[in-house]
């Protein structure tokens, strides 16, 4: 993958969506998101045969659009359908062990701090997530808005590698995000819940 894919990295599970989430995808996609990540999760996630039908509608829309296509946590279904990869965060397996299973795939980790981040690379992730930047009200187990300077410091540490923020981030606070290092904004409810979603997601490119 190359760092600019990270640009317009859009997340979505069906309970982010007050629209037809197939709907909304297939605007964001249209519209130029750069990365897709199906993130399912809630009390009303979908699961099994119907999550698996669900993430190959979007595999199928993103092929289409010639967007990246990876999936949050769930490591079987994402071998199982051939997604392009995964996301993982600290709580699921050691990075060496995914990234032996995605061999020639893309993985990415969410990190925090320097020795995470350290891990990550070292143990061959493509990108990493750092966040909350700011609030979030889409992650139930968010840790505390943690503002730039981490990413600022992982960005001087390793000043090429890929690097996302995510977390409450909006087309207003988006340009201090990029200023601070990453190459691109992770988001949920900004695409999500906007009223206008290709003018979101311009101003967020
Ligand atoms: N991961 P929104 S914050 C999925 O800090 C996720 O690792 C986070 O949603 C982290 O753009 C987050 O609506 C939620 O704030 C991002």
């Amino acid at each position: 993958m190359k760092r600019s894919d990270l640009a317009v990295y859009f997340i979505m599970g069906t309970e982010n969506c007050k629209d037809e989430p197939l709907v909304v995808l297939e605007d964001a996609l249209k519209s130029g998101i750069t990365f897709f990540q199906l993130r399912e999760k809630g009390a009303n996630a979908l699961t099994g045969e119907s999550l698996e039908k669900f993430a190959l509608a979007c595999q199928t829309l993103c092929k289409e659009y010639n967007v990246p296509f990876i999936i949050n946590d769930n490591v079987q279904l994402a071998l199982k359908i051939n997604a392009d990869g995964v996301h993982v965060g600290q709580d699921d397996a050691p990075i060496a062990q995914i990234r032996e299973q995605f061999n020639g795939k893309i993985v990415g980790v969410s990190v925090h701090n320097d020795e995470e981040m350290k891990v990550a690379v070292e143990g061959g992730a493509d990108y990493v997530g750092i966040g909350p930047i700011y609030e979030t009200q889409s992650k139930a187990d968010a840790k505390p808005a943690a503002g730039v300077s981490f990413l600022s410091k992982a960005r001087r540490d390793y000043q090429d590698f890929p690097i996302v923020g995510i977390g409450g981030i909006t087309t207003e606070n988006a340009s201090e995000v990029l200023a601070a290092g990453a190459d691109g904004v992770a988001v949920i409810s900004a695409i999500c819940q906007s009223a206008d979603r290709r003018e979101t997601i311009n101003l967020l490119k």
